[in-house]
């Protein structure tokens, strides 16, 4: 774009706008000399700017936010928020266009689509950093908008850096566990993405002719070849990357490049771990989760103690009862449970925030409970826990959910009953589903249609 060239030959006089430049802003009258700082081109003087390391960047860019946004929708639709209480978001409307009914099998294709999402979004930080970096100049253009066509490729701009920042930083937030919106982080990620999407696919289709351009001409290997005392500023041209004042350089692309990917090597390897889990869940120092485990054969990272949920030592005691709703509604204690044909099945457990386990589950089908309480060919289950309050407290389960064999209330793992905070005296395991629907210190099944 022309002005940044313009704009470092016009430092001194105040430029009178010309009439065609007058009739195309008619509104609000920006004088087009620059304040100083920021706005004036040659305030940005880093060598290594410019389209090669952009186009670098955004290729990089391209392909991985593809996969972080893609496994982040199915990450929503996992959810299944047609179900009535599954609902997290209020007024998706079209938003919600692509759901389905999300499968239960195979059991570890959420723990697959949920750690990608996670751990590949941490790995591309210091990318989507050192992107805006080696745009921040355009950040500044000035006149702030030469035309409406300009003002609205600012503007949708200004969607795609919000929007990116907006994600990044309450994705990283959540795993972090900062709980500190003051609005659901469910339906803000949602709402977020939706927006980040438009105008990536946008950016993307028209910035993509150009970034190939770019590569084709000026090649990648020249670059990755050049030490620092090969580097040279890429030649002016109109992106307005290039710094007309070039500084010389402290750094060669290839050392930034470097540097970028080392940072974000760094990231994917402190906290890959805890999707991978095994021996390798102890490498990812920048995981939060797993600081509690439970004893024994219980051990493995708890989500939140039944301490801190509020559940009370005398509600999971021997008065314990599970109330089974259905058209022969039934109570059943512990040991009736036990009493029932259990099954066992080798099972994750995979949270939205990333971390996932594989445990052995031992516990009583959905389905023969729901024939137990004359329900059989159940469409869906809705099931309460003791815990009051909180999204956490109860879930919709899909009619194909309950229909599954390996879909539990499990009362026992690895051979020993359930811990306290793993969800004693009983919880529900369902192959597939995200972490969160596995409630925990249920008290209550309501089987929705009694069978035919
Ligand atoms: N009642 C209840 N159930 C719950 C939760 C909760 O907070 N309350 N957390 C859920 C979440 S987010 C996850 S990931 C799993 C974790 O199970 P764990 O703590 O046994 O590892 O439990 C789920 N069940
Ligand atoms: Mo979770």
């Amino acid at each position: 774009m022309s002005e940044s060239r313009e704009s470092t030959h016009d430092d001194g006089e105040p430029r009178q706008p010309s009439k065609a430049r007058r009739r195309r802003v008619p509104a609000i009258r920006i004088p087009d000399n620059p304040p100083p700082g920021p706005f004036r081109p040659e305030f940005w003087r880093s060598p290594l700017r410019g389209p090669w390391l952009t186009s670098v960047l955004g290729l990089v860019l391209l392909g991985g936010i593809t996969v972080v946004a893609i496994t982040g929708l199915l990450s929503y639709a996992a959810y299944n928020p047609w179900l009535p209480l599954n609902d997290l978001t209020p007024g998706k409307g079209l938003l919600g266009f692509y759901l389905f009914d999300w499968p239960t099998s195979p059991s570890w294709l959420y723990r697959l689509t949920q750690g990608t999402h996670v751990i590949l979004g941490l790995t591309l930080l210091p990318v989507l950093l050192a992107k805006l970096w080696s745009v921040i100049p355009k950040l500044f253009t000035w006149p702030p908008a030469r035309s409406l066509a300009h003002a609205l490729e600012r503007a949708s701009l200004l969607l795609l850096v919000g929007g990116a920042i907006f994600e990044f930083v309450t994705g990283i937030l959540n795993i972090q566990l900062f709980y500190v919106f003051p609005f659901s982080f469910y339906s803000a990620h949602l709402y977020g993405a939706w927006i980040f999407i438009a105008a990536f696919v946008v950016h993307a289709a028209i910035k993509l002719p150009r970034v190939v351009g770019t590569l084709r001409a000026r090649g990648v290997r020249h670059d990755l070849g050049a030490s620092l005392a090969e580097t040279r500023p890429e030649p002016p041209d109109d992106t307005g990357l290039v710094s007309p004042d070039p500084a010389t350089p402290t750094m060669s692309r290839r050392g930034l490049l470097a540097f970028v990917g080392g940072g974000s090597l760094a990231l994917f390897g402190l906290s890959v771990g805890q999707s991978i889990d095994g021996p390798l869940r102890r490498t990812a120092l920048l995981a939060p989760h797993g600081r509690i485990y439970g004893p024994g054969p219980n051990d493995f990272q708890v989500n939140k103690t039944a301490a801190a949920m509020g559940i009370a030592p005398a509600e999971t005691g021997d008065g314990w009862r599970l109330e089974v709703q259905g058209p022969r509604p039934v109570r059943l204690s512990r040991a009736g449970l036990l009493a029932m044909p259990l099954h066992t099945y080798a099972l994750p457990i995979a949270c939205v925030e990333g971390w996932s386990t594989q445990q052995e589950w031992t516990g009583v089908r959905l389905t023969d409970l729901a024939r137990l309480a004359g329900a059989a060919g159940a469409v869906e289950v809705v099931v309460r826990s003791l815990q009051k309050g909180g999204v956490f407290s109860r879930v919709s389960l899909s009619a194909q959910q309950v229909a599954d064999p390996r879909s539990m209330l499990a009362l026992r793992v690895n051979g020993a009953d359930l811990s306290l905070d793993h969800g004693y005296p009983a919880r529900i395991i369902v192959p597939n589903a995200p972490g969160v629907h596995c409630t925990k210190w249920v008290r209550r099944l309501e089987f929705l249609r009694e069978s035919a």
